[in-house]
């Protein structure tokens, strides 16, 4: 049995201006201190280890139109990730993108893309993310970045400064949500009118995980092979499973629903890149629920990369004999 090696690099961003809330810049180091490194190495994964970014905070970053908070720190941060995505991904590696808020996924897909243009989304997540700074009712750009990135509703998205090197990379079809359970009027409308695919919490109950998994790969690989950019919300999970997050949402995904969506894409062979965001470890109400859900986001990232629950065998590959 032959198993294919994975190198992995792993990049911590602990960015957090795609919001308001204090603390989910500590989102790697926490994920780091849960075991990441350790557990991707016993898996056989080649790692390099790019380290936790440092960003730089734009001064005077007033709103844009008195409403969308730090538009250039964000802009800058994203240009600047985007850059060492692209490198670890033109380097043969599966990218990890540790948050950090959900802002950072504008750089890390149009990293991602400049080398593989043709990547398709896999988007998890309790929220659309796809509010356009004209629609947003709560100013933060973490509920915004697929606004940014996809071609067809470029003419209804205002530039903002410090994103006029931003360049849509994806098109609506290329794109599938699985987790929905928080979604504003406007983005229900975008979803709607530009084909984008959804399996909210409701399809989840509806026709089970599995056939969702079949129906995310028959829409996005089944004409034609494509690498897979998984962007994963922790808090698409339960509140119960991940309560360390800014946002949290009842009703979300069992912990054996999130790791059948990572197995099933990591049997893909296409996973690509991955982006593993909003652990928030400052908003945990005990040290064990930072703890709880630090773990998880390693369970989710491992079970992408080929930890499976039927028991691994990838460096265990002769039984002793009796002498
Ligand atoms: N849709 C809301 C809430 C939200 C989006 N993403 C998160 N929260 N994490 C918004 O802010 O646009
Ligand atoms: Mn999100
Ligand atoms: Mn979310």
């Amino acid at each position: 049995l032959t198993r294919s090696v994975h190198s992995v690099a792993i990049v911590g961003a602990p960015f957090s201006r795609g919001q308001k809330k204090k603390g989910v810049e500590y989102g790697p180091a926490a994920i780091r201190e849960a075991g990441l490194l350790k557990r991707l190495s016993r898996l056989g994964c080649h790692l390099k280890d790019f380290g936790d970014l440092s960003f730089t905070n734009v001064p005077k970053d007033d709103p844009y139109n008195n409403l969308v908070v730090y538009p250039r720190s964000v802009g800058l941060a994203n240009q600047e990730l985007a850059e060492v995505v692209s490198r670890a991904v033109s380097g043969g590696y599966s990218c990890v993108t540790m948050g950090g808020d959900h802002s950072l996924a504008i750089g890390t897909i149009i990293g991602h893309a400049r080398h593989h243009p043709d990547l398709c989304v896999i988007w998890v997540d309790a929220h659309a993310d796809i509010n356009t700074p004209l629609t947003t009712a709560s100013g933060n750009i973490h509920g915004q970045p697929l606004s940014f990135l996809i071609k067809e509703l470029q003419d209804k998205v205002p530039q903002l400064p410090g994103f006029s090197w931003i360049r849509p990379c994806l098109s609506s079809p290329n794109i599938v949500y699985i987790g929905l359970r928080d979604v504003e009027p406007p983005e229900h409308f975008i979803l709607k009118n530009y084909d984008i695919q959804y399996f909210s919490m409701r399809e989840i109950d509806r026709l089970g995980i599995q056939k969702v998994m079949e129906q995310t790969f028959d829409r996005l690989i089944g004409k034609r092979q494509r690498p897979i950019h998984l962007s994963f919300d922790i808090d698409a999970f339960d509140p119960k499973l991940a309560p360390a997050t800014g946002t949290p949402v009842v009703g979300g995904l069992t912990y054996r629903e999130g790791v059948y969506i990572t197995e099933e894409i990591h049997n893909t062979g296409l996973l690509s890149a991955l982006d593993l965001v909003e652990v928030n470890p400052h908003l945990a109400t005990s040290e064990e629920e930072a703890k709880a859900t630090a773990r998880l986001a390693v369970d989710v990232i491992a079970s992408s990369f080929g930890q499976t629950r039927e028991g691994g065998h990838i460096v265990y590959d002769h039984l002793p004999t009796p002498s």
